[in-house]
Formats: structure tokens, sequence, C-alpha cells
């Protein structure tokens, strides 16, 4: 069970952040009520909620997953793949400290990406992307084998991060989309294929009892749905402009 998320408000210069999408800028005032809405939902998840203040210097940095990992026994604190976003880590870093003795780090020349890392169970699969390196996945799967955990990376074509395309949500269920469907590293689970034009709410979470997936993909929804899980749903166009999902937006422990 989760007890606790860290999210960060939007920046009112969320629209100068790193894009690789076509769908135009995003509204500022539509991020805020969309942030505030996915707040709402974690809180009825059962979910206590650290909100820290915008950062206009980081355009970027509601999209907090990527600033670090964290499981039960330690948090590790990444070493962003992108100029811009180097030093979002750092009030993350204070929250974390409230709830962490195990602190570690991933530094120089190793880059990785909360984004780009899936939890399954005790198994981590680090994809390795633009922003995520070798000498990153190295140095996560050296700190995390410390805790017994293990981990495999895989090899990244088209999408930002591995979490872009993927999501587990427990029971063994895996939600996989494009370059991933069929990768053979996930022939243990079962798979809920995505389908080309609802790729985009791959990126879904489970938080305790709920699965939070994104508006308007009936499809993955009504399967979702079919496996027995309680579903919410949260509009998430204007974060999506700028290449976030849903699990960008928190860090849940
Ligand atoms: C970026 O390109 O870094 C942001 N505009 C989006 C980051 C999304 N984060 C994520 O998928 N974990």
């Amino acid at each position: 069970m989760f007890k606790h998320a860290i999210v960060r408000n939007v920046a009112r210069k969320f629209q100068d952040g790193i894009t690789s999408c076509n769908l135009g800028k995003p509204d500022y005032n539509k991020a805020v009520i969309q942030h505030s809405d996915y707040i709402k939902a974690l809180k009825k998840c059962g979910l206590r909620i650290f909100q820290l203040n915008a950062d206009e210097k980081f355009p970027d940095s509601t999209f907090v997953e990527d600033t670090t990992i964290v499981n039960k026994d330690v948090a590790i604190i990444t070493n962003l793949g992108v100029t811009s976003r180097k030093g979002e880590e750092l009030e993350i870093k204070k929250v974390l400290e409230r709830f962490y003795d195990n602190i570690e780090y991933i530094k120089n020349p190793g880059t990785l990406e909360g984004g780009d890392i899936l939890k399954v169970e005790n198994q981590y699969y680090i994809g390795l992307s633009k922003r995520t390196n070798k000498e990153g996945a190295k140095q996560l799967t050296e700190i995390l084998e410390k805790y017994d955990y293990s981990c495999s990376t895989i090899q990244l074509v088209n999408f930002l991060h591995l979490k872009t395309g993927v999501a587990y949500i427990g029971d063994n269920n895996l939600i996989v989309s494009g370059e991933l469907i069929d990768n053979p590293i996930f022939k243990k689970c079962n798979i809920i294929r995505v389908d080309y034009d609802e790729g985009y709410a791959a990126n879904c979470i489970r938080v305790n009892k709920y699965v939070l997936i994104a508006k308007d993909f009936k499809r993955l929804k009504n399967s979702i749905s079919n496996l027995g899980y309680k579903i919410l749903e949260i509009d998430m166009s204007e974060f999506r402009k700028m290449d976030g999902g849903l699990s960008c937006l928190s860090i849940r422990f």
C-alpha cells in the first residue's frame, strides 16, 4: 500500500518545457485544474500529499517522477538526462530525507530518469533511452541489488521513457503498447495490449485500490475494468502536450 505522494505545482512557464508532440501549447489554467483533479484522485486512493511550490526555473518540474526511484528500502536520487532539468531533484530530496535513512545517488557520467524505471514486484526494468544511459543503468542496478532487487535493461527505440509504453498494475498484469508489445522480456506477465491509437493511455498507475487512467481511452479502460479494477479517469490533455503522463506527476511511496 502506498501512503504518501509528492507532487509539484505546475510552473507558469510550463509551456517552455521540452516536448516532442505536435499537439499545440498547453493552457496553464487548464493544466492547473487537471493537476488539482489528479491530486484529488490520489487523495481518494488514501494518499497523504506533499505539494511543492512550482519552480519557475524548471518548466518541466511538475514531472517529479523523473527525479527519484523509491521503494520501501531506499530512495535513489537520479541524475536527469537533460541540462534544463538538472536541479529539479533538490527540493524532492528534502522531502524524501524525512522518510528515508537510505538515500543513494546516480552520478555522472551516469544519467537516469525515473520515467525509465518500471518495477514489477521485486524486479526492475530499466529503459535505455536518450535520458538514461548504460552507466546510469549500471549504477542503479548496483544500488538495487544491495537491497535484493533484480534489474534488467530494455533498449528503447522511439519512446521518451520506458513507462511511456508500459505500466504494471499488480496481480501480474502488465499494460503494454507500441514498440514494447511482443518484447519477450515481459513473457511471464499477463499482457494487456494497448491499441496504437490509445497508446498514450498505457501510462496508467495503480494506486492502492484504484487504477488511474487518462480520460477518453475507452478500450483500455474497459480492458482494465474487465480485470476487476476500480478506475479513476483524469483529463491529461495539457500534460500530454508536454510528453507527460500520469506516472510522471507524482512520486508514490
Ligand atoms: C520532458 O521531456 O522531460 C518532459 N517534458 C516530460 C517528462 C515526462 N516524464 C515521464 O514520462 N516520466
